[in-house]
């Protein structure tokens, strides 16, 4: 037997008091945001989400998620302000609290080196400020990457008022992380119903309406390093590549898409990685590595939200040959996210 491969998850959520508090302010607020049933299930004790304890494992970071990660053989959990983050609060109260949840992110870091890495949380609502925390964060704080949780106030990264991110997330060689929340008010009608407003279904509609709008307006023409990561297996996006290319360069030819320099396919090789949290199927699994490449994929577990065990048991069981499963548990996380 050859020794266990270091395990890098790289999708784990956390949260702070601050951040709770000031989501359950949202909670009790008006509105009709699609994320809201959630937000007022984990964060204020509306029926349903309570009953998972969710909170208690965003909150409870060097106890019971430790003790976990030990029982379970997970090396290192890379961790990210859980959804919506900071995206649903005015201007300044988001620029404080993520850039609070950064300095925390950094203190849990520096006490736990080889257990916890972590992206820095950023506030869209104000870009020039997100540039600036995210230089702060990156240079400062040492933290591996960056975390956005997909639209602000229902806009999205294409959209060049946000490009000071990105122009910053290039410049510190800082992988962004596109992570779900509840679709936007224009997609939201027929995703109300059934529970689909969430990590069913809504969540990757969301995820790859965002990340389809990157590729297809032409922001990667103009950020050519821009490094970003999908969970949940690539939201699919990957699965529709053939398909987007066809109808892309039709829809360029007649002029209803941009003209871009690459193809959308290149686009996704080129600036894209994906993960595999809370999609533990073989199938889908293969299909992704045959389809980007080992260097592409990196494991993840979506701690507290999904079970750790199962992630474990679907990785360790994956067919891959030792050398692509030791790049998919830890060697494409080193890479992309820094880590030592
Ligand atoms: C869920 C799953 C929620 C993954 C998440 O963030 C997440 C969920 C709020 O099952 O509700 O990252
Ligand atoms: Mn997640």
């Amino acid at each position: 037997m050859t020794a266990p491969l270091r395990r890098i998850a790289v999708e784990e959520a956390f949260s702070i008091p601050e951040v709770a508090a000031a989501l359950q302010r949202v909670a009790r607020g008006p509105g009709d945001s699609l994320d809201l049933p959630l937000v007022r299930g984990i964060y204020d004790g509306a029926p349903g989400y309570g009953s998972m304890n969710f909170l208690e494992g965003l909150l409870d970071i060097e106890g019971r998620r430790l003790r976990e990660m030990d029982e379970h053989g997970v090396d290192m959990q890379v961790l990210s302000l859980t959804a919506p983050g900071v995206q649903m609060f005015d201007a300044d109260t988001a620029c404080e609290l993520a850039a609070l949840a950064n300095d925390r992110l950094a203190e849990i870091i520096a006490r736990h080196p080889t257990r916890f890495a972590g992206l820095a949380s950023f506030a869209p609502q104000a870009p020039k400020r997100a540039a600036q925390e995210i230089e702060r964060a990156i240079t400062r704080l040492k933290l591996n990457g960056l975390v956005v949780n997909s639209h602000t106030n229902g806009e999205y990264l294409d959209d060049p008022k946000y490009w000071p991110i990105l122009e910053a997330a290039e410049a510190h060689d800082a992988c962004l992380y596109i992570h779900p929340r509840a679709p936007s008010d224009g997609l939201k009608g027929a995703l109300r119903d059934y529970g689909m407003d969430a990590a069913m279904w809504g969540y990757g509609v969301e995820v790859g309406t965002h990340a389809v709008r990157m590729m297809v307006s032409g922001v990667f023409d103009r950020f050519p390093k821009l490094k970003i990561c999908l969970g949940h297996m690539g939201e699919a996006v990957h699965f529709w590549l053939w398909r987007l290319n066809f109808m892309n360069s039709r829809a360029q030819k007649i002029g209803r898409s941009p003209k871009t320099e690459l193809t959308m396919a290149e686009y996704f090789q080129r600036n894209f990685v994906i993960t595999t949290s809370g999609v533990e199927d073989p199938l889908a699994l293969e299909y992704s590595v045959k389809k980007l490449g080992a260097d592409n994929v990196l494991w993840a577990i979506d701690y507290p939200y999904q079970p750790t065990a199962p992630a474990v048991a679907f990785m360790d069981a994956a067919p891959l040959s030792p050398e692509d499963k030791a790049k998919i548990y830890h060697r494409n996380a080193e890479r992309i996210f820094h880590i030592a």
